[in-house]
């Protein structure tokens, strides 16, 4: 199926969107279908991909059509909930690939951080359908680099909403986000035109929630050993999460966790069981953002588990539906956001205690912290948490790379090195 007319008419450069496609069906070709013994239910993520600028932007332009809206979102603070509840989509925004880098440098100093500078390469370089057809982008006042880049990011969308959020864990933090995430529901209701009441919410809630348990149910099943799905695979579910319709999703991650739990029955799994098992934690990895998790499962080990936004952080709280009014449903939500430990949190020790708890749970032998270079929050994090994590006697890699594969054989001798440390 051609989308040549649709995409022309949300203004992408169809030359440079054709290149951009043929290098993401390159590398998933290479990285993902290249891998031995996937479970079948695998064969659903693979179409998605190959339609994740074709089938899933026409949906979103056909909703438009019908009066359904569109939310883009960076980051897992934009609650989901609220978005569901006014019928309204929440799609995440391209941000895991250089694009476009000479122009992105005329915007922002060469020392931004690859997911902001991505964020602007796929708006400059106008191959985003997602961003394209947003009827609202959030932006979200987190690290500085993300709060800064929209100012500069308000100049080139018209539709650019900021949501301020705290910065520490305080009853004043926590009254921040309580009138930001009111002020968001506000701004939801006059862009669909739906007043969200206690049904509604409630909805989105159990929407968003069976999104959430289906994925936990999958990082549950990765303790197995061996293990009955790649890292690799499991992060792709987890990049989807930010883009599918949410029920279809729902029942094909869950489908794929029947499959892995009859793999279990029979002692099948994707890598030897004397594989050693890592666990990823640190910055979050956006579609095509493959590189790291690429070199360590192609260097011998497997990855468990994902402490990161694109991952457990993003997804491990469900959102209580108990209550029976707005604001008691408001309030559920706000407390089930509060948790999340972004490192932009300061002090953040809920994240040192999960990191060592995921990787106790999964059976993880080992940490890789990633930090993307010049993101200030998880780099520096990322010290306390090797401290934390080597107290314990999990032995722990600091990784900071970017987007590009410049480093990938640097990267590669330092990941067999840390394999052999955890073999020994
Ligand atoms: S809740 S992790 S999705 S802010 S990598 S742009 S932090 S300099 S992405 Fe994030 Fe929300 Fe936090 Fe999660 Fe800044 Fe770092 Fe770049 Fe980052």
């Amino acid at each position: 199926m051609s989308y040549e007319a649709m995409w022309t008419e949300l203004g992408l450069d169809l030359a440079a969107h054709d290149a951009l496609l043929s290098v993401l069906g390159e590398g998933y070709q290479n990285i993902f279908l290249s891998q031995k013994d996937r479970p079948a239910g695998m064969e659903y993520f693979n179409f998605v991909i190959s339609e994740v600028h074709g089938l899933r932007v026409k949906e979103l332009v056909d909703g438009k059509k019908e009066g359904k809206k569109v939310i883009g979102s960076f980051c897992v603070f934009v609650p989901e909930e609220i978005v569901r509840a006014a019928d309204a989509t929440l799609v995440g925004l391209c941000t895991g690939a250089d694009f476009a880098t000479e122009e992105v440098e005329k915007y922002l100093p060469r020392n931004t951080c690859s997911l902001i500078k991505s964020a602007f390469g796929f708006k400059l370089g106008k191959v985003c359908p997602y961003i394209e057809s947003a009827d609202m982008i959030v932006g979200e006042n987190t690290c500085d680099g993300k709060k800064k880049s929209y100012e500069t990011l308000n100049t080139l969308v018209p539709n650019l909403y900021v949501m301020d959020l705290p910065q520490v864990k305080s009853s004043a933090g926590k009254t921040l986000l309580k009138s930001e995430y009111e002020r968001f529901k506000t701004a939801v209701e006059e862009l669909t035109g739906v007043t969200i009441d206690a049904a509604r919410l409630k909805k989105g809630i159990e929407i968003v929630n069976n999104k959430r348990k289906a994925v936990h149910r999958l990082s549950t099943l990765r303790r197995a050993n061996p293990v009955p799905i790649s890292g690799l695979d499991a992060l792709l579910i987890n990049q989807v999460f930010f883009y599918d319709d949410p029920i279809r999703f729902t029942d094909s991650v869950n489908k794929i966790c029947d499959q892995l739990e009859e793999r279990i029955k029979e002692g099948k799994g994707v890598a030897p069981k004397s594989a050693p098992r890592l666990l990823l934690s640190g910055c979050p990895m956006a579609v095509p953002n493959w590189k790291l998790p690429w070199i360590i499962e192609t260097s011998g080990a497997v990855i468990v588990g994902e402490e990161s936004c694109v991952g457990e952080r993003g997804t491990r709280n469900l959102t209580d539906d108990g209550g029976s009014t707005v604001e008691e449903l408001m309030d559920a939500i706000i407390d089930r956001y509060y948790k999340v430990d972004c490192a932009i949190f300061t002090p953040n020790p809920d994240r040192l205690d999960h990191v060592s708890e995921m990787a106790r749970a999964n059976n993880a032998q080992g940490v890789i912290h990633y930090g993307l270079q010049f993101c200030q929050p998880y780099q520096m994090e990322a010290i306390p948490v090797e401290k934390a994590l080597e107290e314990k006697d999990i032995p722990t890699l600091r990784v900071d790379t970017d987007y590009s594969m410049e480093d990938v054989e640097q990267l590669k001798t330092r990941v067999e090195a840390f394999i052999e440390r955890i073999k020994s």
